[in-house]
């Protein structure tokens, strides 16, 4: 067996483990983040249990931490009162980014873990099965209930030989990226194993595994060996490593073989991580914003690479650089390492160790900058700007650059790599209510502030849609597009009011035709092309057109979190039987499907026709008898409420 098929069967609770068919899996560790955790632990809360039921949930801030008026600050409150309540460990915010530090403190080889974040499979770089799945499937597995997920296809993906210096991690996804791409990897986990694996410290996997996530799978692991173990015992936990690595003679459903040594700095161009180019091909184009960190980059090697790169020197004086570390272990090590005060010295901008600019909360660049970024999204906006072009690099291609002002190629200018400490600085006190995980304070009040409103109930899906093709949108449509995080990140506690923006970038008019159509007693569509819904989990981006009538979504294709997010809130993920027919629909076309409830409870076929066009065209979807009983219910909540989720 290999490393993945291992920790799934171990955790198997029903269903056949055959490629595609969907299993339910026990769920050790759960881990939500601020922005998507208000929605997950008002579900949570609506399902009228007593306490968490996970060997360990941690409840982190990280993303809306820039408290501009009272409404993340609310969030805060809330989120910390229901951690103490419901036996949930809470890191304060100041505290880092989850992923780097769930890594750093609470993951574990072979268990398996579910975040309401889709980098979630970051810990698959100590060899968990990480996945990101929406808040409401958070908030079931909190539950003690299974997590529902189609087996998967395994990739293995042997590396050889080792990195040259100034090539590093975010230079091997870059090349996964460029192979396999960033749509189409739906149902996969990327498992990586060979000779190269040992030659990575543990920071280097988690970025392998954390954009991993780009390519859209389910998600990526490495094995547990004595590099995990080293970072273990570092991190004052060598009591949680297991060994865990493919038996000798494992099988893979595909393999592709990648050779470290033959890697060269890349980059992903805008506004796709599918994007991948090589940094040679862009040498002396000018660059005004360099951003190092995220989830992706923000390790104690990271920055201390980037710090060591930049000593003694400064950044050029046309570029803006900015810094967040991933944790405050990381600001800690730097700081007494006298690091810090190199990277202020060579006139960074030191921010929060936080979220910030990954999701255009902080740090937006200027009109039509060229931004090089650590992070692991450059979709159009994403920044808060729409017309910069931002780039994703390695820490050592944004720090080369720091100082040219243009694109550098690092191999001109690097360091010695980073060694791995042999006692990282341990300092768990901004991490709450450890002593009571798995317990709670039952008696603790709630905290509500007015940014904390309902959860809206559920629609069951209708006997016959009739209705709008309300949108018309084409391939590779993120959620970012779908639901803006950035400046309208805030209201993620208020679905009335974040409904607002829901594809505020790409049809201003979506709100107002929306609202029209649902008060009018008319069902919205969305008519989409490839991969809709790539990216992130927020579940908002199901949530909030549900809010606003969106009963079906007829695509090419659907992405894997936001397809369990859609049927999660009584949406039906249709796909075109023939792709083609993607043209037989105009925005703004009045659709019909006769028979709705039949077809999606049956067979998953329909027909639709389209009143406009006077013409029709069939559409599938493909659904488990689970799926089927939740869009029956109105969603999982409903289907919670009457215990036949
Ligand atoms: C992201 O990187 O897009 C986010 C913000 O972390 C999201 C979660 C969210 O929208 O809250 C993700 O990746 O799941
Ligand atoms: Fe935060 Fe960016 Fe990572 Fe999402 S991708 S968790 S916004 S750092």
């Amino acid at each position: 067996m290999n490393v993945t098929e291992k920790i799934l069967r171990a955790h198997l609770v029903s269903g056949e483990p055959r490629v595609g068919e969907e299993v339910a899996i026990r769920i050790d560790q759960t881990l939500t983040q601020d922005a998507t955790g208000t929605m997950a632990y008002l579900q949570f809360e609506s399902m009228g249990l007593e306490r968490a039921r996970t060997e360990l949930s941690v409840s982190y801030v990280d993303h809306n931490t820039v408290q501009i008026g009272y409404e993340n600050a609310d969030d805060h409150d809330y989120l910390q009162s229901v951690a103490k309540k419901y036996g949930v460990v809470y890191s304060k915010p100041g505290n880092g980014i989850c992923h780097q530090l769930h890594l750093e403190r609470f993951g574990k080889p072979g268990k398996t873990l579910i975040g309401s974040d889709s980098h979630t499979p970051t810990g698959g770089g100590i060899g968990m099965v990480a996945i990101g799945a929406g808040g409401i499937d958070v908030a079931v597995a909190m539950g003690g209930g299974a997590f529902f997920v189609a087996w998967p296809k395994v990739v293995g993906i042997r590396l050889t030989g080792e990195l040259k210096p100034g090539v590093s991690a975010k230079d091997i996804i870059l090349a996964v990226l460029r192979r396999y791409g960033s749509k189409g990897n739906v149902g996969r986990v990327m498992e990586y194993f060979g000779p190269g694996v040992a030659t990575l410290d543990v920071p280097s996997r988690a970025t392998v595994t954390n954009m991993g996530a780009e390519l859209g799978v389910t998600t990526s692991v490495f094995p547990s060996d004595d590099v995990t173990k080293a970072f273990l015992e570092a991190q004052g936990r060598g009591g949680d490593w297991m060994p865990l690595a493919a038996d000798s003679e494992a099988d893979y459903d595909e393999t592709w073989e990648l050779n470290l040594s033959e890697l060269e700095p890349l980059a992903a161009a805008p506004h796709n991580p599918g994007n991948v180019e090589t940094v040679a091909e862009h040498v002396g184009q000018r660059v005004n914003q360099i951003m190092i960190g995220s989830c992706t980059n923000s390790s104690y090697r990271d920055i201390k690479t980037v710090a060591l790169m930049l000593r003694g020197r400064t950044v050029h004086p046309d570029v803006e650089v900015g810094i967040a570390c991933g944790s405050r272990q990381v600001v800690r090590m730097l700081a007494d390492e006298g690091l810090l005060s190199d990277l202020i010295a060579a006139g960074c901008r030191i921010l929060e160790n936080a979220c910030g600019f990954c999701i255009g909360a902080h740090m937006s660049p200027a009109t039509d900058a060229v931004c090089l970024r650590t992070s692991n999204r450059n979709f159009e906006g994403r920044s808060g700007t729409a017309s910069a072009k931002v780039y994703l690099v390695s820490p050592e291609t944004a720090a080369a650059s720091a100082l040219t002002g243009v694109f550098t190629d690092p191999r001109t200018c690097c360091v010695d790599p980073v060694a791995m400490p042999g006692r990282f600085t341990i300092d768990d006190s901004l991490f709450l209510y450890r002593e009571t995980a798995g317990v709670g304070v039952p008696d603790t009040e709630i905290v509500r502030g007015p940014n904390i409103g309902q959860v809206p109930p559920g629609h069951p899906v209708d006997e016959i849609l009739r209705g709008l093709a309300t949108i018309k949108v084409g391939d590779k449509i993120t959620t970012d597009h779908i639901m803006p995080a950035g400046a309208r990140l805030k209201y993620r506690s208020n679905v009335p009011e974040y409904a607002k923006y829901v594809f505020e970038h790409t049809d201003p008019a979506f709100y107002a035709n929306a609202s029209a159509a649902r008060d009018a007693g008319k069902a919205n569509v969305i008519v989409a092309g490839e991969s809709y819904g790539q990216g992130s989990s927020r579940e908002h981006a199901a949530l909030c057109p549900m809010y606003l009538g969106v009963r079906a979504v007829i695509a090419k294709s659907v992405e894997r979190i936001h397809r369990a997010n859609l049927i999660n809130f009584g949406i039906v993920p249709f796909v075109f039987a023939d792709p083609a027919d993607y043209d037989k629909v105009d925005q703004g076309d009045e659709l019909e499907i006769a028979g709705l409830r039949e077809a999606v409870l049956g067979n998953g076929r329909a027909t639709v026709r389209n009143l406009t066009k006077q013409s029709s065209f069939d559409v599938t979807v493909t659904l488990s008898d689970r799926q089927k009983r939740l869009l029956a219910a109105g969603g999982l909540l409903a289907a919670v409420a009457r215990g036949e989720a």
